[in-house]
């Protein structure tokens, strides 16, 4: 039986955490289209399958029911080649993924995304707090392997022009090196 472990997959998995707004969607259809892998944003998922339990009154917004999205996704993720998109990262299994990308954005540019996106007060400080703090780096790193976690600058074009680069040379050598 398949146990989903990176030996028995022909494709590798990424995922792409970090702060809201630093760029995870952008970066992730655009490495999709290129690589031919499968976009997931867990986000939208949850909320097209209403992947809910229980009610957050601070940020007025649902809890992720954390088990029925690894049970929602673990067959794709078993069949390697997707690309996750989600701003925490703890929760999935770690068997799951090959590389782990955290992405990072300098606080006025990101604080100015936010805005932009409609957050303001408490949600928008929160949010630009939790990238000063480095909270989902730090999350990334005590959850996943050292070697598979990566940085990536995520402010300008230019940036994400470097950063599809970077991910296509890795994963490209984690397929050259299976075969
Ligand atoms: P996330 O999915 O992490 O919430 P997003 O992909 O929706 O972030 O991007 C937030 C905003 O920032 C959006 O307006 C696109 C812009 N953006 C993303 N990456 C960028 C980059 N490297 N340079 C400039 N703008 C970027």
């Amino acid at each position: 039986m398949a146990t989903g472990n990176a030996e028995e997959r022909n494709n590798p998995n990424v995922l792409l955490t970090g702060t809201p707004g630093t760029g995870k969607t952008t970066l992730g259809q655009e490495l999709a289209d290129r690589l031919s892998m499968s976009y997931i944003n867990v986000g939208d998922i949850a909320k097209e399958k209403e992947l809910y339990e229980g009610w957050d009154d601070e940020y007025q917004c649902p809890f992720l029911d954390e088990e029925r999205v690894i049970d929602e996704l673990d067959d794709a993720l078993k069949q390697g080649g997707c690309i996750v998109d989600y701003h925490s990262c703890e929760f999935f299994p770690e068997r799951w993924f090959d590389f782990v990308f955290v992405l990072r954005t300098d606080n006025t540019n990101l604080y100015n995304r936010l805005e932009q996106r409609g957050y303001s007060g408490k949600k928008l400080e929160d949010n630009v707090q939790c990238e000063i703090f480095q909270t989902i780096l730090e999350e990334a790193v005590s959850s996943y392997l050292p070697s598979i976690v990566f940085e990536l600058q995520s402010n300008t074009p230019n940036d994400l022009e470097s950063n599809l680069e970077s991910i296509a040379e890795l994963t490209e050598r984690w397929k050259s090196s299976k075969r």
